[in-house]
């Protein structure tokens, strides 16, 4: 009796299992699917998402004839890595594509690939295989371009049609001006289209439109991936005048003209498909691949454009502003119609999952991202999986514009929960982001047993990955930063005591600053250095600044009253030191080339040169302003601390990555 039934239970469940496969092969639709990728979009921009002062109107339309997720996330705060993990539906960590791709030189000094592998999962090949006409319009930005010019084409990632700009291959566009299209030009591989900043997005859209007009008959696949609105913002001139009364600063109006005239071309695309009667057919993605841009010298005029609503951080940044996207889908008929869901999280790696799924395609075992349709269609659910995130030493070190938008190096979010935490287990921060979504109040002491549980859940993602993570790291929370400008950057300083700001440093003979070493910014293989800055001495001796140690290494230091500039190249050390001893306040320069050559003036006037030579080894340890730590630079004792004041301290790394 009870084996009957069990019997009868076995076949019911049997069959109830037959039913929903069958019911679920019947689901399969095979929409048509467009995927628009905006660059350098930030989540408040559109004005559905809360942008404050201008009006996206086809945006907005778009989001009320389907479904906002505010919880969406890309994978890295920056594009090619961004890029990377929509298109293969896997971390781009496990493709050596970490940041943005740059030249041969530059890739491998981060130890980055120069392209996407042509053996990557891709949506559009699993898309093609399956019957789809397959395109992808605007920016790739995952190899060719610049020295690079071995990078498969499009197509070999399952796009039958094509047109790049000027960070890929095969047909694209390029600025127009002669030395942009001569480079363009000297790479091969397709035609070369002059084009106007401004015009791009009427291209791109226009080869969009053309391409869903001869496809209507379906099932297509098309990506539209605007260059706009990534800087430098260059609209249609006159076209930002009528901001005025909008906002004061110039650059800020030309970011308005450019986000206007992207919004007015996603109206285009979506009008197309409705003229087609083609809504109920497909479905269209909408959102962007990092946060706004966020340089540092755009401060000195007022905030750089673009908004991040509630969100901490922009562009480069793992907190939220960088990485929390504005998402919009719709399917007429399928998706209802105004719904936000606001408790969802879904990641660009999902969307490659997701898509197969819509269309039928089987998807592979190995993918990170997993199938969330179901929220897509209004079901919200809680995704099954973490998501993780790595940006950051060694393979990237641009960072946010304000000390307060630079995140450590990995992040990973799992339902309310958001943990960062930097490979030395310093900077660890632990966010409810459903009580506190602006990431201000570091949970990490009051629930310290929730952190240790993440971080171990982050090196063990780091480990699967390849990435370097001190499993045995007391997490320590962050610790009070001076930040100093680098280049285009801010180096965030751990500071020992200093007193005062980034303008003026006030040192006392025990104080200094440290720049951990995975946010040293690399010097070897010949890479340009400059220093400058002001200083006043209260001592006659101490260092001013260093890096490395005797073997690997350079200083800047104060002797006897005489400055010092030192440089150790495989232990063979370089001094230039001034004849005429230094009194009060001293503006100096020191400089180290790409030919090993170093410089050092005085006063705007040069006290001696030498030839060091290159490091071949990065100096390895911390960089410290006040004192040299550890092993010295120079002939000096450590840590020789300097007591006095350092003003406008700035680096400068002319070639550096
Ligand atoms: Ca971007």
């Amino acid at each position: 009796m009870k084996l009957h039934a069990l019997a009868i239970f076995a076949l019911v469940a049997f069959s109830a299992g037959l039913e929903s496969a069958f019911a679920e092969e019947s689901k399969v639709e095979k929409p048509n699917i467009v995927v628009i990728f905006i660059d350098d979009m930030g989540f408040a921009d559109p004005s559905c998402f809360g942008n404050p002062l201008i009006k996206t109107p086809h945006i907005d339309q778009l989001a009320a004839e389907g479904i906002k997720l505010t919880n969406f996330y890309v994978n890295s705060p920056i594009c090619s890595a961004s890029r990377v993990a929509l298109t293969t539906g896997q971390y781009q960590g496990r493709w050596k594509i970490h940041s943005f791709l740059n030249t041969r030189a530059g890739n491998a000094n981060r130890g980055m690939a120069d392209y996407l592998d042509a053996s990557a999962p891709t949506t559009a090949k699993k898309l093609k295989a399956a019957g789809y006409a397959t395109a992808h319009f605007g920016k790739w930005h995952m190899g060719g371009g610049r020295d690079v010019d071995d990078a498969p084409l499009p197509q070999a990632y399952g796009f039958d049609e094509s047109l790049v700009s000027f960070e890929g291959l095969g047909d694209r566009i390029i600025e127009n001006n002669p030395n942009a299209i001569e480079r363009g030009r000297a790479l091969g591989h397709g035609k070369i289209i002059p084009c106007e900043r401004w015009e791009r997005m009427q291209v791109q859209t226009d080869r969009t439109i053309d391409f869903i007009q001869r496809h209507q008959n379906g099932p297509f696949y098309v990506r539209l991936f605007p260059n706009d609105v990534h800087d430098a913002h260059v609209p249609l001139p006159g076209s930002a005048d009528k901001f005025k009364s909008v906002s004061d600063d110039p650059y800020v109006r030309d970011f308005f003209a450019v986000l206007e005239e992207m919004d007015k071309h996603i109206g285009r695309v979506v009008s197309t498909i409705d003229e087609l009667n083609l809504g109920k057919k497909t479905l269209i993605l909408f959102t962007s691949d990092n946060g706004p841009t966020d340089w540092p010298k755009k401060y000195a005029t007022g905030p750089p454009a673009g908004f991040t609503g509630p969100y901490r951080g922009r562009k480069w940044s793992l907190f939220e502003g960088g990485i929390r996207m504005p998402f919009i889908a719709r399917w007429t008929g399928r998706i209802p119609a105004g719904i936000e869901d606001t408790t969802s999280v879904m990641s660009a790696i999902d969307v490659s999952p997701t898509l197969c799924r819509f269309a039928g395609v089987p998807v592979e075992d190995d993918l990170d991202g997993v199938n969330r349709g179901d929220v897509l269609l209004g079901q919200p659910s809680r995704r099954s999986k973490p998501v993780f995130w790595q940006y950051g030493h060694p393979h990237a070190i641009l960072k946010g514009g304000k000390p307060e938008h630079q995140s450590p190096t990995f992040a990973m979010r799992d339902g309310r929960w958001k943990f960062l935490v930097n490979p030395d287990g310093s900077e660890a921060q632990l966010y409810d982001l459903e009580a506190d979504e602006g990431e201000t109040s570091n949970l990490l002491t009051k629930d310290s047993q929730r952190a240790a549980a993440m971080a171990a859940q982050v090196v063990a993602w780091a480990n699967d990955l390849g990435f370097a993570f001190d499993k045995n790291a007391r997490l320590t929370a962050p610790v009070p930063t001076i930040a100093i400008l680098a280049s285009n950057q801010l180096l965030r300083f751990v500071n020992h005591g200093v007193k005062g700001d980034t303008a003026s440093l006030e040192l006392n003979g025990k104080s200094w600053l440290d720049l951990p070493a995975f946010r040293a910014p690399k010097v070897a293989g010949g890479r340009s250095l400059q220093i400058k800055g002001i200083f006043q001495s209260s001592s006659s001796s101490g260092v001013i600044l260093a890096h490395g140690g005797h073997q690997d290494g350079y200083s800047v230091y104060l002797d006897e009253s005489h400055l010092c500039f030192v440089a150790c190249t495989n232990s063979k050390r370089s001094v230039v030191r001034s004849s005429v001893p230094i009194t009060g306040s001293t503006d100096f320069e020191a400089n180290w080339n790409a030919n090993g050559e170093m410089f050092l003036k005085v006063n705007g006037k040069l006290v001696g040169k030498a030839k060091a030579g290159i490091i071949q080894h990065e100096p390895g340890d911390s960089i410290q302003i006040g004192a040299d730590l550890v092993q010295p630079v120079g002939d000096y004792k450590t840590p020789n601390h300097f007591s006095g004041i350092i003003k406008t301290l700035t680096f400068k790394y002319p070639n550096g990555t």
